[in-house]
Protein backbone atom coordinates (compact mmCIF):
# COMPACT_ATOMS: atom_id res chain seq x y z
CA UNK A 1 0.00 0.00 0.00
CA UNK A 2 1.42 3.44 -0.50
CA UNK A 3 1.79 5.32 3.01
CA UNK A 4 0.22 8.44 4.02
CA UNK A 5 2.23 11.66 4.47
CA UNK A 6 1.73 14.19 6.51
CA UNK A 7 2.75 17.75 6.10
CA UNK A 8 3.29 19.46 9.45
CA UNK A 9 3.78 23.41 8.35
CA UNK A 10 2.17 23.39 5.15
CA UNK A 11 1.84 27.52 4.40
CA UNK A 12 5.13 28.95 5.69
CA UNK A 13 8.21 29.44 3.48
CA UNK A 14 9.52 25.99 3.32
CA UNK A 15 5.94 24.15 3.56
CA UNK A 16 5.28 26.19 0.79
CA UNK A 17 8.07 25.07 -1.40
CA UNK A 18 7.41 21.28 -0.31
CA UNK A 19 3.96 21.64 -2.45
CA UNK A 20 5.54 22.13 -5.60
CA UNK A 21 8.25 19.38 -4.85
CA UNK A 22 5.66 16.87 -3.66
CA UNK A 23 3.79 17.79 -7.01
CA UNK A 24 6.37 17.03 -9.14
CA UNK A 25 8.39 14.10 -7.93
CA UNK A 26 7.70 10.90 -8.88
CA UNK A 27 4.32 10.18 -6.74
CA UNK A 28 4.64 7.61 -3.72
CA UNK A 29 2.73 8.93 -1.20
CA UNK A 30 -1.37 7.56 -0.47
CA UNK A 31 -3.10 10.23 1.43
CA UNK A 32 -1.20 13.65 2.12
CA UNK A 33 -2.47 15.58 4.69
CA UNK A 34 -1.61 19.03 5.17
CA UNK A 35 -1.22 20.28 8.68
CA UNK A 36 -0.50 24.25 10.30
CA UNK A 37 -1.52 26.40 13.04
CA UNK A 38 -5.10 27.10 14.17
CA UNK A 39 -4.89 30.22 12.41
CA UNK A 40 -4.42 28.52 8.66
CA UNK A 41 -6.61 25.86 9.65
CA UNK A 42 -9.51 25.61 7.09
CA UNK A 43 -7.62 26.90 4.10
CA UNK A 44 -7.34 25.12 0.74
CA UNK A 45 -3.96 24.29 -0.78
CA UNK A 46 -3.27 22.52 -4.06
CA UNK A 47 -0.84 19.79 -4.25
CA UNK A 48 -0.51 16.98 -6.80
CA UNK A 49 -3.11 18.87 -8.66
CA UNK A 50 -5.69 18.27 -6.06
CA UNK A 51 -7.16 20.66 -3.82
CA UNK A 52 -6.96 20.12 0.20
CA UNK A 53 -8.10 21.47 3.03
CA UNK A 54 -5.66 22.45 6.06
CA UNK A 55 -6.23 20.82 9.23
CA UNK A 56 -5.10 22.48 12.54
CA UNK A 57 -2.78 20.96 14.47
CA UNK A 58 -3.40 18.11 17.23
CA UNK A 59 -2.67 14.09 18.19
CA UNK A 60 -5.60 13.11 15.82
CA UNK A 61 -4.57 14.42 12.91
CA UNK A 62 -1.65 11.68 12.87
CA UNK A 63 -3.67 8.79 13.38
CA UNK A 64 -3.02 6.99 10.84
CA UNK A 65 0.03 8.94 9.19
CA UNK A 66 3.27 6.72 7.96
CA UNK A 67 5.43 9.74 7.50
CA UNK A 68 5.08 12.86 9.26
CA UNK A 69 7.08 16.14 7.62
CA UNK A 70 7.80 19.02 10.03
CA UNK A 71 8.56 22.57 8.81
CA UNK A 72 7.69 24.58 11.57
CA UNK A 73 10.11 26.20 14.42
CA UNK A 74 12.17 24.56 16.77
CA UNK A 75 9.99 24.67 19.83
CA UNK A 76 6.95 23.01 17.62
CA UNK A 77 8.93 20.51 16.21
CA UNK A 78 9.96 19.91 19.89
CA UNK A 79 6.33 19.54 20.98
CA UNK A 80 4.44 17.91 18.17
CA UNK A 81 7.42 15.57 16.40
CA UNK A 82 7.17 12.75 19.55
CA UNK A 83 3.34 13.43 19.57
CA UNK A 84 3.25 12.07 15.83
CA UNK A 85 6.60 9.33 16.64
CA UNK A 86 4.09 7.81 19.74
CA UNK A 87 0.83 7.76 16.92
CA UNK A 88 3.03 5.43 15.09
CA UNK A 89 4.66 7.56 12.34
CA UNK A 90 7.95 8.39 11.41
CA UNK A 91 8.78 11.98 11.98
CA UNK A 92 11.09 13.66 9.49
CA UNK A 93 11.58 17.11 11.03
CA UNK A 94 13.63 20.19 9.47
CA UNK A 95 14.26 22.29 12.92
CA UNK A 96 17.06 22.20 14.64
CA UNK A 97 15.42 20.65 18.10
CA UNK A 98 16.71 16.94 17.67
CA UNK A 99 19.86 17.51 15.33
CA UNK A 100 22.80 16.50 17.32
CA UNK A 101 20.34 14.52 19.42
CA UNK A 102 22.41 11.01 19.51
CA UNK A 103 19.29 8.86 18.62
CA UNK A 104 18.40 10.79 15.92
CA UNK A 105 19.91 10.60 12.66
CA UNK A 106 21.04 13.52 11.26
CA UNK A 107 20.49 12.69 7.23
CA UNK A 108 21.18 13.81 3.67
CA UNK A 109 20.52 11.30 1.32
CA UNK A 110 22.87 11.35 -1.18
CA UNK A 111 25.64 11.09 1.64
CA UNK A 112 24.38 8.85 4.51
CA UNK A 113 20.93 7.53 3.53
CA UNK A 114 21.51 4.36 5.68
CA UNK A 115 21.58 6.15 9.13
CA UNK A 116 17.79 6.42 8.07
CA UNK A 117 16.75 2.98 9.71
CA UNK A 118 19.22 4.03 13.14
CA UNK A 119 15.78 6.09 14.83
CA UNK A 120 15.20 4.89 18.33
CA UNK A 121 13.13 7.68 18.89
CA UNK A 122 10.87 7.34 15.47
CA UNK A 123 12.51 10.95 14.50
CA UNK A 124 14.81 11.55 11.80
CA UNK A 125 16.36 14.94 11.36
CA UNK A 126 16.82 17.20 8.46
CA UNK A 127 19.93 20.01 8.23
CA UNK A 128 20.05 23.34 9.00
CA UNK A 129 20.17 24.70 5.45
CA UNK A 130 23.47 26.29 5.31
CA UNK A 131 24.87 22.79 6.27
CA UNK A 132 23.31 21.45 3.25
CA UNK A 133 24.09 24.31 0.57
CA UNK A 134 27.47 22.76 0.39
CA UNK A 135 27.72 19.27 1.94
CA UNK A 136 26.64 17.11 -0.90
CA UNK A 137 29.49 18.17 -3.01
CA UNK A 138 31.78 17.99 0.30
CA UNK A 139 30.31 14.54 1.03
CA UNK A 140 31.49 13.41 -2.13
CA UNK A 141 35.31 14.89 -1.85
CA UNK A 142 35.38 13.48 1.53
CA UNK A 143 34.93 9.72 0.29
CA UNK A 144 37.78 10.38 -2.21
CA UNK A 145 40.19 12.01 -0.09
CA UNK A 146 39.55 11.92 3.18
CA UNK A 147 38.42 15.39 4.92
CA UNK A 148 40.28 16.82 7.61
CA UNK A 149 39.71 20.66 7.81
CA UNK A 150 36.58 22.87 6.68
CA UNK A 151 37.20 26.54 6.63
CA UNK A 152 33.73 27.92 5.83
CA UNK A 153 32.11 31.67 4.96
CA UNK A 154 28.50 31.97 3.94
CA UNK A 155 26.53 34.00 1.84
CA UNK A 156 23.09 33.57 2.93
CA UNK A 157 19.96 33.90 1.55
CA UNK A 158 17.05 36.53 3.42
CA UNK A 159 14.71 33.54 2.85
CA UNK A 160 16.44 31.96 5.72
CA UNK A 161 14.85 33.44 7.99
CA UNK A 162 11.81 32.68 6.38
CA UNK A 163 9.03 34.46 4.84
CA UNK A 164 9.89 37.49 7.23
CA UNK A 165 12.97 37.96 5.86
CA UNK A 166 11.84 37.89 2.14
CA UNK A 167 9.18 40.49 3.38
CA UNK A 168 11.85 42.57 5.29
CA UNK A 169 14.39 42.60 2.22
CA UNK A 170 11.94 43.39 -0.70
CA UNK A 171 10.32 46.25 1.91
CA UNK A 172 14.08 47.57 2.42
CA UNK A 173 15.01 47.33 -1.38
CA UNK A 174 12.16 48.90 -2.23
CA UNK A 175 12.26 52.13 -0.01
CA UNK A 176 15.94 52.17 -1.29
CA UNK A 177 15.69 52.20 -4.47
CA UNK A 178 14.53 55.25 -5.80
CA UNK A 179 17.07 57.44 -3.55
CA UNK A 180 20.47 57.34 -6.18
CA UNK A 181 22.39 58.88 -3.84
CA UNK A 182 22.17 56.54 -0.97
CA UNK A 183 24.98 53.87 -0.14
CA UNK A 184 27.98 56.80 0.01
CA UNK A 185 27.44 58.09 3.78
CA UNK A 186 27.78 56.44 6.57
CA UNK A 187 24.31 55.58 8.13
CA UNK A 188 21.89 57.07 4.88
CA UNK A 189 21.09 53.32 4.43
CA UNK A 190 20.12 52.65 7.57
CA UNK A 191 18.27 55.74 8.19
CA UNK A 192 16.55 55.06 4.51
CA UNK A 193 15.79 50.87 4.62
CA UNK A 194 12.90 50.82 7.40
CA UNK A 195 12.03 48.04 9.45
CA UNK A 196 15.22 45.75 10.62
CA UNK A 197 12.79 42.53 10.47
CA UNK A 198 14.73 39.29 11.90
CA UNK A 199 18.07 40.69 10.78
CA UNK A 200 20.77 43.14 12.99
CA UNK A 201 21.37 45.41 10.58
CA UNK A 202 19.93 46.49 6.92
CA UNK A 203 20.19 43.74 4.21
CA UNK A 204 19.69 46.32 1.34
CA UNK A 205 22.80 47.79 -0.06
CA UNK A 206 24.52 46.00 2.54
CA UNK A 207 25.75 42.71 4.16
CA UNK A 208 25.38 41.18 7.45
CA UNK A 209 27.71 38.95 9.84
CA UNK A 210 25.64 37.27 11.76
CA UNK A 211 23.11 34.53 11.02
CA UNK A 212 21.31 33.26 14.39
CA UNK A 213 21.75 33.95 17.88
CA UNK A 214 24.36 34.74 20.31
CA UNK A 215 26.29 31.52 21.70
CA UNK A 216 29.58 31.02 23.58
CA UNK A 217 32.80 33.56 22.90
CA UNK A 218 30.71 35.35 20.12
CA UNK A 219 29.95 32.48 18.05
CA UNK A 220 26.86 32.60 16.06
CA UNK A 221 24.31 29.40 16.34
CA UNK A 222 24.15 29.62 12.58
CA UNK A 223 28.53 28.89 12.99
CA UNK A 224 28.00 25.96 15.32
CA UNK A 225 25.23 24.27 13.45
CA UNK A 226 27.29 24.11 10.05
CA UNK A 227 30.82 22.77 12.37
CA UNK A 228 28.52 20.34 14.28
CA UNK A 229 26.28 18.81 11.87
CA UNK A 230 28.97 18.66 9.46
CA UNK A 231 30.60 16.22 12.41
CA UNK A 232 27.52 14.39 12.36
CA UNK A 233 26.95 13.50 8.82
CA UNK A 234 30.08 13.30 7.58
CA UNK A 235 30.79 10.62 10.61
CA UNK A 236 34.04 12.78 11.88
CA UNK A 237 33.35 13.77 15.29
CA UNK A 238 36.57 15.12 15.38
CA UNK A 239 36.52 17.03 12.08
CA UNK A 240 38.38 20.86 12.08
CA UNK A 241 35.45 23.74 10.81
CA UNK A 242 36.07 27.04 11.22
CA UNK A 243 32.83 28.94 10.00
CA UNK A 244 31.90 32.53 9.60
CA UNK A 245 27.88 33.11 8.44
CA UNK A 246 27.00 36.08 6.48
CA UNK A 247 23.88 37.36 5.27
CA UNK A 248 23.31 38.96 1.76
CA UNK A 249 20.54 40.82 -0.07
CA UNK A 250 19.64 37.30 -1.99
CA UNK A 251 16.49 36.47 -1.65
CA UNK A 252 16.85 32.83 -1.97
CA UNK A 253 19.49 30.52 -2.61
CA UNK A 254 22.74 30.44 0.08
CA UNK A 255 26.55 30.41 -1.28
CA UNK A 256 29.49 29.29 0.62
CA UNK A 257 33.25 29.71 -0.32
CA UNK A 258 35.05 26.28 1.44
CA UNK A 259 38.49 25.93 1.87
CA UNK A 260 38.72 21.93 2.79
CA UNK A 261 42.02 20.07 3.47
CA UNK A 262 41.62 16.53 3.00
CA UNK A 263 44.74 13.56 4.11
CA UNK A 264 45.95 13.18 1.07
CA UNK A 265 46.82 15.86 -2.21
CA UNK A 266 44.21 16.58 -4.47
CA UNK A 267 43.89 18.74 -8.00
CA UNK A 268 41.43 20.73 -9.02
CA UNK A 269 40.90 18.08 -11.93
CA UNK A 270 40.59 15.18 -9.61
CA UNK A 271 38.16 16.98 -7.55
CA UNK A 272 35.92 18.15 -10.83
CA UNK A 273 35.88 14.79 -12.15
CA UNK A 274 34.75 13.53 -8.45
CA UNK A 275 32.08 16.03 -8.13
CA UNK A 276 31.15 15.96 -12.04
CA UNK A 277 30.43 12.16 -11.34
CA UNK A 278 28.63 13.08 -7.58
CA UNK A 279 24.98 13.15 -7.13
CA UNK A 280 22.95 15.99 -6.67
CA UNK A 281 26.19 18.15 -7.63
CA UNK A 282 26.49 20.18 -11.12
CA UNK A 283 29.84 21.53 -12.04
CA UNK A 284 29.92 24.77 -13.37
CA UNK A 285 33.26 26.30 -13.68
CA UNK A 286 34.95 27.65 -16.45
CA UNK A 287 36.12 31.57 -15.53
CA UNK A 288 37.47 32.39 -18.78
CA UNK A 289 34.29 31.92 -20.20
CA UNK A 290 32.68 33.61 -16.99
CA UNK A 291 30.99 30.22 -15.64
CA UNK A 292 30.52 29.85 -12.09
CA UNK A 293 27.19 29.23 -10.24
CA UNK A 294 25.65 32.65 -8.98
CA UNK A 295 22.25 32.29 -6.34
CA UNK A 296 20.74 34.58 -8.92
CA UNK A 297 21.47 31.47 -11.78
CA UNK A 298 20.54 28.92 -9.69
CA UNK A 299 17.83 29.32 -7.73
CA UNK A 300 14.56 27.22 -8.07
CA UNK A 301 17.05 24.36 -8.99
CA UNK A 302 17.50 21.18 -7.33
CA UNK A 303 21.85 20.21 -7.53
CA UNK A 304 24.65 21.70 -5.65
CA UNK A 305 26.11 23.84 -7.72
CA UNK A 306 29.78 24.06 -7.72
CA UNK A 307 32.46 26.38 -9.45
CA UNK A 308 35.89 28.56 -8.71
CA UNK A 309 37.28 24.92 -8.04
CA UNK A 310 41.28 25.40 -6.93
CA UNK A 311 44.31 23.68 -5.62
CA UNK A 312 45.63 25.71 -2.73
CA UNK A 313 48.57 27.70 -3.81
CA UNK A 314 49.95 27.20 0.03
CA UNK A 315 49.05 23.42 0.43
CA UNK A 316 48.96 20.49 -1.79
CA UNK A 317 45.99 19.02 0.12
CA UNK A 318 43.62 21.90 -0.01
CA UNK A 319 40.82 22.54 -2.19
CA UNK A 320 39.13 26.45 -2.58
CA UNK A 321 35.39 25.86 -3.74
CA UNK A 322 32.38 28.48 -4.23
CA UNK A 323 29.31 27.02 -3.78
CA UNK A 324 25.63 27.64 -4.37
CA UNK A 325 22.20 25.80 -3.29
CA UNK A 326 18.53 27.02 -3.33
CA UNK A 327 17.69 26.97 0.66
CA UNK A 328 14.35 26.37 0.36
CA UNK A 329 15.32 23.15 -1.93
CA UNK A 330 18.05 21.27 -0.97
CA UNK A 331 18.34 23.46 1.99
CA UNK A 332 15.53 22.91 3.56
CA UNK A 333 12.19 20.92 1.24
CA UNK A 334 14.32 18.62 -0.91
CA UNK A 335 16.49 17.04 1.33
CA UNK A 336 13.21 16.30 3.44
CA UNK A 337 11.41 15.18 0.84
CA UNK A 338 14.14 12.94 -0.06
CA UNK A 339 14.22 11.45 3.63
CA UNK A 340 10.56 10.52 3.71
CA UNK A 341 10.99 8.74 -0.02
CA UNK A 342 13.80 6.49 1.71
CA UNK A 343 11.37 5.38 4.65
CA UNK A 344 8.43 5.15 2.04
CA UNK A 345 10.39 2.60 0.43
CA UNK A 346 10.31 0.38 3.33
CA UNK A 347 5.92 0.71 3.23
CA UNK A 348 6.49 -0.44 -0.51
CA UNK A 349 9.09 -2.62 -0.82
C1 LIG B 1 19.25 30.87 7.99
N1 LIG B 1 20.00 28.57 7.95
O1 LIG B 1 19.63 30.99 6.82
C2 LIG B 1 19.17 29.53 8.65
C3 LIG B 1 17.74 29.16 8.80
O2 LIG B 1 18.46 25.64 11.80
O3 LIG B 1 17.01 25.24 10.27
C4 LIG B 1 17.49 27.72 9.20
C5 LIG B 1 17.60 27.49 10.67
C6 LIG B 1 17.67 26.03 10.95
O4 LIG B 1 18.91 31.82 8.69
Amino acid sequence: RLPTLALVGATGAVGTVMLDILSRRENVWGEIRLVASARSAGKVLRVRGEDVVVQALAPEVFDGVDVAMFDVPDEVSKEWAPVAAARGAVAVDNSGAFRLDPDVPLVVPEVNADQVRNRPRGIISNPNCTTLSMIVAIGALHREFGATDLVVSSYQAASGAGQEGIDTLRDQMAKVAADRTLGTEAGDVRAAAGELGPFPAPLAYNVVPWAGSLKEDGWASEELKVRNESRKILGLPDLRVSATCVRVPVITTHSLTVHATFSQEVTADAARKILGAADGVEVLDDPAKGEFPTPADVVGTDPTWVGRIRQSLDDPRSLDLFLCGDNLRKGAALNTAQIAEVVAREFTS
